[in-house]
């Protein structure tokens, strides 16, 4: 890897350049009549925030490869998730069904794998079918001819894996072993009289974003920009936990209590990575410590080397505030983009496959992610919320026999519809409670007049991790609302005027009217979804 920087201002952000070497291979298509059964690769991510995707704009990163399948597909710009959170994303990607009728509400329960699920739709349409990487759900996978997953999270180095048949460790790091595995079993599988389906899961970027072999310390000498909303401060995490109310004016109770701010609930063991001996009364020690101690003894010293030295420079600048937040921003920003470079890496090394085995043209590759992700934004990592940079996920798919080259979609669509948008590509009849839409008229460039106009969102999981708390909410092309029902308090923001979510307006008198209307529109979706009255968890 080479790049370069420009740097101009410590305060208004630098320019970053990152040139990445490797092929850059770009294919002329052209729009032909779809042949029947394309094979399909649907690459998942584990809470890629598509701010961190060039094609998406990032001012942080340059991801080629991501982008080639961009300017060889299609990118939807308006994609997003009903639930931000990796099991309930999961449940709704394999039915096609919001939370509340999959049964998959939050991380803790057991996926029912006995329902309707694409790939045993796939399966009955005579597609031969995989599971490659982490999965999540607590029970095995059914519809799969062939899985091999992550026990829960996983791990990055040296991961164990479990198949039918039972355990295996493998040796090395996990994006790089994933990829190996999908492209033999794509290599074992290509040439049978079946079309193929593979779930290509990764782990990365999941917390605590450790970098591969060939990353570690590549961001090193180079500050990256900063989000406009680093220091938000929403819950006095800079002033000593004092809140500008002024500035929260009309925000809930959740942004001031959540638990997920860099500043106060980010582990100089877990997520800082500081020496395990020098950490040992920190949150999350022993599960540092066992990391540590679970690298070969070269995988190791390469480690130490690298972040040793990181430890060595916050001892020595002994910062505090905001000078102090933004030196954990880039220790986390680098961590969270090093595993996305691997991501990147490898999907440019499936993608070189398929050129020359011949796969390329009549092969579906969708990259996609189960959340998104906050990338210092507001001060914080993690997910959950209803707010954009989790709500929105990256979606971008490739199909040179069936989508023209340079495609873009800003329609509304949502994880709902990926199960339906398989189902119809492999020609599987999409039964009639399948609550999302195929996407594949959109991915032609016919979206149908009837396309939704606004998406419906429902987060769960309180008490839990991170303290984000329960609420629902609509979304349009240019409004949100939110109710956090469990506190009766609501949001609503302009996503015109204020992108970044910054100021909520539910109280403004100018917005009566936009208020009355999505609360209407809340309860039709409500009603179209079947959601209960009475919350199910
Ligand atoms: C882990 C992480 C959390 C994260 C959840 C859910 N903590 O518990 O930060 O929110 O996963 O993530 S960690 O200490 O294990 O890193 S999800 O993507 O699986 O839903
Ligand atoms: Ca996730």
């Amino acid at each position: 890897m080479t790049f370069f920087i420009m740097p101009i201002n410590k305060r208004i952000p630098w320019i970053v350049l990152l040139i990445f070497s490797g092929l850059f291979i770009s294919s002329c298509s052209t729009t032909t009549t779809p042949p029947e059964r394309p094979n399909i690769i649907f690459v998942f991510t584990d809470d890629h925030g598509s701010h961190s995707v060039s094609a998406y704009g990032s001012r942080i990163l340059e991801t080629p490869n991501m982008d080639r399948l961009a300017s060889e597909g299609i990118l939807f710009q308006n994609a997003f998730v009903t639930n931000s959170i990796c099991a309930p994303s999961r449940g709704v990607l394999l039915t096609g069904k919001h939370s509340h009728i999959n049964g998959q509400l939050t991380n803790a329960q057991v996926f029912d794998g006995s329902q309707p699920t694409y790939p045993k739709a796939l399966q009955e349409a005579g597609y031969k079918t995989a599971l490659i990487g982490k999965w999540h759900l607590q029970s095995d996978p059914t519809g799969f001819d062939h899985w091999d997953i992550l026990p829960g999270q996983g791990n990055y180095y040296n991961p164990v894996f479990i198949t039918p048949e039972g355990q295996h460790q493998a040796e090395g790091y996990v994006t790089d072993i994933i990829t190996d595995k999908v492209i033999d079993w794509i290599d074992s599988n290509k040439d049978g009289d079946q079309p193929f389906m593979i779930n290509y899961h990764h782990k990365a970027p999941h917390r605590n974003w450790k970098p591969g072999p060939e990353q570690l310390g590549m961001f090193d000498g180079i500050d990256l920009p900063e989000p406009e909303t680093l220091f938000s401060n929403w819950s006095g995490e800079l002033t000593g936990g004092e809140i500008d109310e002024e500035a929260l004016e009309g925000r809930t109770t959740g942004v001031r209590t959540q638990e997920m701010t860099l500043m106060n609930h980010f582990s100089k063991a877990w997520d800082l990575k500081f020496p395990p001996d020098s950490v040992m009364n920190e949150p999350y020690a022993q599960s540092w410590k066992n990391f540590h101690s679970r690298l070969t003894e070269s995988q190791r010293e390469a480690w130490d080397e690298v972040y040793d030295a990181y430890y060595e420079e916050f001892k020595e600048l002994d910062l505090e505030g905001e000078e102090l937040l933004s030196w954990i921003y880039q220790r986390y920003i680098k961590d969270y983009l090093t595993t996305i470079v691997s991501v990147d890496d490898n999907l440019g090394r499936l993608l070189d496959y398929l050129d020359e085995t011949g796969l390329a043209d009549n092969t579906v590759v969708v990259y996609t992610s189960d959340q998104g992700f906050f990338l210092g934004d507001h001060g914080w990592y993690d997910k959950r919320w209803m707010y954009e940079e989790s709500l929105h996920i990256p979606l971008m798919i490739r199909w040179p026999d069936g989508i023209a080259a340079g495609s873009e979609n800003s329609d509304l669509v949502q994880n709902i519809d990926f199960a339906p948008t398989l189902m119809d590509l492999a020609g599987a009849n999409i039964p009639d409670d399948v609550q999302g839409r195929s996407l594949v008229p959109l991915m032609k460039g016919e979206t149908p007049s009837d396309w939704r106009e606004s998406i419906y969102y429902h987060y769960y999981e309180y008490p839990g991790e991170h303290a984000v708390p329960r609420h629902y909410g609509v979304r349009t092309d240019t409004h949100k609302l939110i109710y956090f029902y469990e506190l009766d308090e609501w949001e609503l923001f302009d996503l015109e005027k204020d992108p970044n979510e910054m100021r909520s307006v539910y109280s403004d008198p100018e917005y009566a009217d936009v208020v009355a209307e999505l609360k209407e529109e809340l309860i039709r979706l409500r009603d179209k979804y079947d959601v209960p009255e009475v919350d199910p968890v």
